[in-house]
């Protein structure tokens, strides 16, 4: 039996990564920062708060990183855990690039001392590509990242590809466009969207408030990405790899995606901050743009090329933006609680 530690595994990607693992067979360890309360939200929902063994970890804590690496020779380690929030990078510049840059290296470190055999991902971001120098990306394209959180898991990256070169180490760096689920966050914006349109369609009718309307991202399907990121581990020879769709999106199509698939019809007037979005059938405004959304730099446009990944580990996205918009909206108006 494999055994896998998984950090960052309460947050979307580790659930469905942890799920994926415990059904290939492995042996799964999930490392969880202290919290006043133990959250496991969704584990519980995927079904396997059970069946992950929890151990106490925080990237930004040296001692507590070297002891688990050198109590478990853990054939695979997956980096999932980071300040993730691009927007709150700005406020929190520093405490970011600790935990998404230089945790990245306490953990190499450990398993260059103490477990040199065990295989590691890092989770990589197409935030690196930034303000972006070729269209479509891929492994290949320059990084100029915009956000704190770009620069910081510009260092992950490097480091990575660094402690392969210059150790041997078996270290992969995952370069992941965005990828959703209903279980992403509520801070970001499909999430957020999908959450603000169940509340309005269920009757509470108070407008959702965005920010960058015209931003594109290439969105797919988090259930889809976590299975690229074991089959990065499964090579022989370590590697990075962008994973993405090859489809982008305006933030304003998803909207328009989710909100019908929960049967508004929305009719958009206005351009920048006066844009809006009104229901047909009420007449009252459901999406509004506030300036305090706007980010310090903005990535504009982001589109990936995975063919590295096609080709060479036969991966594949299996979900398109629509179906996931709507997967996102029902789930979040079937639970609506009020
Ligand atoms: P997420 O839902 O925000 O989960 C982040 C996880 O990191 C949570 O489990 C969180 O724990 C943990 N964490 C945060 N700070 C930590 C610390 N100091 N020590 C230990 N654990 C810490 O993020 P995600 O969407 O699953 O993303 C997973 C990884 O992929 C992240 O590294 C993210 O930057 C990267 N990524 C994500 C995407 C995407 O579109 N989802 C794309 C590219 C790369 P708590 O539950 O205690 O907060
Ligand atoms: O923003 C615009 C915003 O916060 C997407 C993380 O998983 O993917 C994620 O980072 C776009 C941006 O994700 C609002 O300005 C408009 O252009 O959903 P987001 P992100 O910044 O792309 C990458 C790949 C990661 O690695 C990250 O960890 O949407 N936008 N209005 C808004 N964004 C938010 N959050 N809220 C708004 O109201």
């Amino acid at each position: 039996m494999k055994k896998a530690l998984i950090t960052g595994v309460t947050g979307q990607d580790g659930g469905y990564l942890a799920k994926l693992l415990l059904d290939k067979g492995y042996d799964v360890t999930g490392a969880i920062r202290r919290n006043s309360q133990i959250e496991t939200v969704r584990l519980q929902k995927l079904g396997i708060a059970d069946a992950v063994r929890l151990v106490d970890f925080d990237l930004s804590e040296i001692n507590n990183i070297n002891r688990l690496i050198r109590e478990t020779a853990f054939d695979e380690v997956y980096n999932l855990a980071a300040q993730s929030f691009v927007g709150s990078s700005w406020d929190q510049p520093i405490y970011t690039g600790d935990v998404n840059g230089l945790g990245v290296v306490r953990v190499l470190d450990a398993i260059r001392t103490y477990s040199p055999q065990t295989r590691f991902y890092q989770a990589s971001t197409s935030e690196m590509f930034g303000l972006v120098r070729a269209v479509p990306q891929n492994e290949e394209t320059p990084f100029h990242p915009r956000s704190p959180y770009g620069v910081a898991k510009v260092y992950g990256h490097y480091i990575t590809v660094n402690y392969r070169e210059s150790f041997g180490l078996h270290a992969s760096s995952g370069i992941l466009f965005n990828h959703e689920s209903p279980l992403r966050g509520p801070e970001f914006v499909t999430r957020k969207i999908t959450l603000g349109l169940a509340r309005f369609a269920r009757g509470d009718r108070a407008a959702v408030e965005l920010g960058n309307l015209d931003a594109k991202r290439d969105w797919g399907f988090a259930g889809d990405y976590v299975e690229g990121m074991w089959r990065m581990l499964q090579q022989d020879a370590a590697d990075d790899y962008v994973l993405a769709t090859g489809v982008t999106t305006p933030i304003r199509d998803f909207v328009t995606y989710a909100a019908a698939a929960i049967g508004l019809e929305l009719e958009w007037s206005g351009s920048a901050e006066t844009e809006q979005a009104i229901d047909r059938k009420s007449g009252k405004v459901a999406i509004r743009v506030n300036p305090r959304f706007y980010r310090p730099a903005e990535v504009d446009l982001l589109i990936g090329d995975a063919t590295k990944a096609r080709t060479r580990l036969g991966w594949e996205p299996r979900m398109a933006i629509r179906e996931l918009a709507e997967l996102m909206a029902t789930s979040d108006y079937d639970d609506w609680r009020g």
